[in-house]
């Protein structure tokens, strides 16, 4: 199986249509298809800070639920914007306002058609995904080798949010252990979650969030061939968005 990891979307779904047409695919009625057969991987975060959260929502839907052409695994984004739609108390904050701004601003029969295709693509689809095939795991947030497997409460926070210690930096920003150091597997980890401004590659994992909603670019990493395609952002530029890493 050949599949075509794309990172957080973040609302920039102008931006995923010229990574699908980079890529090779091709617009055949709603959704796009590649003529050899590869399957895209949505890494999750869809939505929130970026300007079409809505289209993002019913183009990955469409392709995930509808049509079967894609995979997708939720992001913490989506996770909030899941229990936002379930109408539980959630913050309207981190982003959260852009998609509901854009929602409140439908009909209701649409508000009711976009909460049901959401929720449905939310409960019908796997926290992580494991593509033998492929010899790829596809998580958020990325996952412990020890964790693959696994479903309990634990993983599910992992995959999420990352490997959080509970302490947060002088900005605020929540501190994560950074568990790809440590990751000796032969199976590839593609993950999200942590914008950087290249695509980070330590052992046999690498992040594909860079930052297409804080002006960077939106990237896509192919497998069997290890390849990796970006396009450039359409937003404004925030460097401070970015995280580095001391060995960069
Ligand atoms: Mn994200």
């Amino acid at each position: 199986m050949k599949v075509d990891v794309i990172g957080d979307i973040h609302g920039c779904y102008n931006e995923l249509c010229t990574l699908f047409e980079e890529l090779g695919y091709q617009k055949k009625q709603d959704i796009y298809v590649h003529p050899d057969g590869r399957i895209p991987v949505f890494v999750g975060d869809l939505t929130d800070r970026g300007p079409a959260s809505i289209k993002v929502i019913q183009l990955v839907f469409e392709m995930v639920i509808k049509q079967k052409k894609a995979k997708y695994v939720p992001g913490n984004h989506c996770n909030k914007l899941y229990r936002f739609f379930l109408g539980n108390k959630v913050k309207h904050i981190h982003g959260l306002e852009t998609t509901v701004a854009e929602y409140e601003a439908l009909d209701k029969k649409m508000q009711g058609h976009v909460s049901q295709q959401f929720m449905r693509l939310y409960e019908e689809s796997p926290l992580y995904l494991q593509i033998p095939e492929a010899n790829v795991v596809v998580a958020h947030a990325g996952i412990k080798k020890s964790y693959i497997g696994r479903h309990d409460k634990r993983v599910e926070t992992f995959v999420l949010y990352g490997d959080i210690t509970g302490k947060f930096d002088e900005a605020g920003r929540p501190i994560r252990r950074d568990w790809a150091q440590h990751y000796e597997g032969d199976t590839w980890i593609v993950y999200g979650h942590t914008p950087v401004k290249n695509p980070r590659i330590v052992n046999k994992t690498i992040n594909i969030d860079t930052g297409c909603v804080f002006g960077n670019k939106l990237t896509a990493f192919r497998l069997p061939e290890e390849t990796i395609v970006s396009v450039p952002s359409l937003q404004p530029y925030n460097n401070e968005k970015f995280r580095s890493f001391p060995e960069e």
